[in-house]
């Protein structure tokens, strides 16, 4: 099945970093901030972070701060929710937290807050349970949850709790494998897993293997790497990560490789992009893949990185 190979894989992201001017980089441009959390977590967790500019990226990161506190994908871009939490993201690999203005970036999200526990992206107001998770884990970073009300933001995301035990992005909205990440991460981290039925749970989770050994989102639908993170870490936050067969997801993730330029894609000889990359690399470390860092499954940061933030050690 072959090996990964780490040496492409930080050629490939290091070059995608640089890019600034081809046709992925104009159509991208507005996740760029998005974009560099990704590829830099992945080149962390396979020990190459010291590869890139740290002061550059850092220089970079700031000036993508708006007027209201939030961050916007890329310089002069409307901030949102998305971003501030990569800004906070990239800040924390490198130990640079503390450049931010905590109370300002704190209080943008805090707004964001609706009467009924929700959060919005941004002003605009779409409402999703991706923003609870988004909100919650970027006032964690910062030790500011209590500017939040965490019990109305908890119950929320359990109204949009659906009787096959997964989540949905508003309530009623159908169960999807993305959505599931975002809750079960959001009440892992405000300590409220207990609301889960995890075998009903990790029952609809596991379902998601299919015979190639990669896991879809959603049931009759194909698999793609990027759910070795949104299963994976659910099934791992909920304990119930041995009802998968990890050996077939581990060879199914690298045969997504571009052995030859680098870069992982959604399948088999799709196009590599630096997401699913991420999403191939974070999948290995969660499956405890030899050489890779191991990745926290609900702060999606480097274990070590969320010790030093969280823990303070
Ligand atoms: C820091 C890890 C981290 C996340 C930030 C962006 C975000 C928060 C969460 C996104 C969660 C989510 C909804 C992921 C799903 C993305 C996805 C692959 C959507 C595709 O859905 P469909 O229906 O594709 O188009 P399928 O696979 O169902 O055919
Ligand atoms: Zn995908």
């Amino acid at each position: 099945m072959g090996e990964l190979m780490v040496e492409k894989h930080v050629k490939f992201i290091l070059a995608v970093e640089k890019r600034k001017d081809d046709f992925e980089s104009v159509v991208m441009e507005h996740l760029r901030l998005n974009g560099a959390y990704w590829g830099l977590t992945t080149l962390d967790i396979m020990g190459k972070l010291a590869a890139v500019e740290q002061d550059e990226v850092i220089s970079w990161v700031m000036q993508c701060q708006h007027e209201s506190g939030g961050f916007g994908g890329n310089i002069g871009h409307d901030p949102h929710v998305l971003y501030t939490l990569s800004a906070i993201q990239v800040l924390a690999l490198f130990d640079k937290i503390h450049v931010l203005d905590i109370d300002k970036v704190s209080s943008y999200i805090a707004a964001l807050q609706n009467e009924d526990g929700s959060f919005s992206g941004d002003i605009w107001g779409e409402v999703d349970t991706r923003f609870s998770y988004i909100a919650i884990l970027s006032l964690a970073l910062m030790h500011q949850l209590d500017k939040v009300d965490v019990g109305k933001a908890v119950k929320y995301i359990l109204s949009c709790k659906n009787v096959d035990g997964g989540f949905g992005c508003t309530p009623g909205a159908e169960s999807h494998a993305g959505q599931i990440f975002c809750c079960v991460a959001a009440l892992a981290i405000t300590g409220s897993l207990h609301h889960v039925d995890k075998d009903l749970l990790g029952w609809w989770l596991c379902e998601r293997q299919v015979k190639s050994g990669g896991l879809n989102g959603r049931p009759e639908k194909l698999p793609d790497v990027c759910y070795s993170w949104w299963v994976l870490s659910s099934l791992i936050m909920i304990d119930r990560v041995h009802w998968i067969d990890k050996g077939k997801l581990v060879k199914f993730i690298l045969d997504c490789q571009d052995k030859e330029n680098g870069g992982i894609s959604d399948r088999p000889d799709d196009a590599v992009d630096v997401f699913h990359t991420y999403f191939g690399v974070a999948g290995l470390s969660l499956l405890e893949y030899p050489g890779i860092k191991p990745i926290d499954p609900a702060y999606a940061l480097p274990v070590d990185i969320v010790n030093r933030v969280i823990l303070g050690r």
